[in-house]
């Protein structure tokens, strides 16, 4: 089994007020994080979403600095990226932040067309993916717009606890203009498809698919800074502009769960390690390394470190490599030799 990563937007949601059990860090500033691969879509959050079920953490970035809250596993996986002073530790300030206490927070979100959204619940958040935070965007997610259409229902507001500030003020933005579909996609293919709701799994997944693939090679962004250009072109140009202001920050996991012979759950570590593929081309020579594919040189690429080829990521002493890379993540086990 191979794994391959996940590039994470993590976007910092501020909390405005602290829950019981995060009462200690009163005067500290504290994020809740949450992950996308959406980071064009920012101007649409209505809300966030938390498992009530869920156990997150509270970790210090610096000491005396912010507070991320996120749960152990991702916090784990920043932490071998240099998000946080040491590499490979996470300064853990609360253990347990029930899902629960987070409900209903009020939380100012980066890029957000409103100034103030809220936290409200979704059991179908995975925990074992990304930070076990999501941020709404019922506009391009089918997901969240079959959610936040299920909590307008005041018996399920009643049912959740739900005040209906939280909820009842925020209507979907349209974002995104796809063309034969229109803005607000995830509502007009779930009508299209027919969704009866959160748990109509199938048709979810079927809009879900449409709303992604029509959106990243079709979608126009007709809202926010970069109003006009297309999803493609915007996706990056949204992320680095978050990342400049320090309200997102980059993380990348395992797609899927990797246990190592020591029992261990793995993470996505930047390490100065070399990849090289040692598999032999089809003429039959061995090829000792990768030829960089920035400068698609026969040779290996004259940076200090290579790309990996697992990952395809870029060198990152590459000149074409992206600002701020520096090392190489590399998450699979050295190729024998
Ligand atoms: C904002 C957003 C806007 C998202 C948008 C999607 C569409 P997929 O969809 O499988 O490729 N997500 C993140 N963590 C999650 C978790 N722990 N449990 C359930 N859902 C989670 O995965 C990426 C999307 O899944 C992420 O991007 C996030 O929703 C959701 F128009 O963020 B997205």
């Amino acid at each position: 089994m191979r794994a391959r990563t996940h590039r994470y937007t993590g976007i910092k949601l501020q909390l405005l007020e602290l829950p019981p059990s995060l009462a200690a860090l009163r005067g500290r500033t504290v994020y809740a994080i949450a992950a996308t691969l959406r980071p064009e879509t920012m101007c649409g959050q209505t809300n966030c979403w938390a498992l009530p079920s869920g156990t997150y953490g509270a970790f210090e970035q610096k000491p005396g600095g912010d507070v991320f809250v996120c749960s152990h596993r991702a916090a784990r996986n920043m932490a071998f990226q240099d998000a946080f002073a040491a590499f490979g530790k996470c300064e853990v300030l609360v253990e347990r932040v029930p899902g629960s206490e987070l409900i209903g927070l009020p939380l100012r979100a980066p890029l957000c067309s409103y100034e103030v959204i809220y936290m409200l619940p979704l059991l179908s958040i995975k925990m074992g993916k990304g930070t076990g935070i999501v941020t709404s965007v019922p506009s391009d997610s089918p997901d969240d717009y079959a959610a936040f259409t299920e909590l307008k229902k005041p018996k399920k507001q009643e049912f959740y606890g739900i005040k209906p500030e939280w909820i009842e003020p925020y209507e979907p933005v349209a974002i995104i203009e796809i063309a034969g579909i229109g803005t607000c996609a995830a509502e007009a293919m779930c009508t299209k498809l027919g969704v009866q709701g959160p748990g109509d799994v199938e048709r979810l997944a079927e809009a879900h698919d449409v709303v992604y693939t029509q959106g990243f090679y079709k979608g126009v962004m007709v809202r926010g800074e970069f109003a006009g250009r297309t999803v493609q072109e915007a996706k990056p140009l949204c992320k680095a502009l978050m990342v400049a202001q320090g309200s997102a920050l980059t993380y990348l996991e395992p797609d899927k769960e990797v246990i190592s012979r020591s029992d261990d759950e793995c993470v996505v570590a930047l390490v100065d390690q070399w990849c090289a593929r040692r598999t032999r081309p089809h003429h039959g020579c061995p090829a000792r390394t990768m030829p960089c594919p920035h400068h698609a040189l026969s040779a290996p690429c004259p940076a200090r470190t290579m790309p990996c080829p697992h990952h395809a990521l870029p060198a990152p002493d590459c000149p074409a490599a992206p600002a701020g890379a520096r090392r190489t993540p590399c998450s699979a086990p050295r190729p024998a030799r």
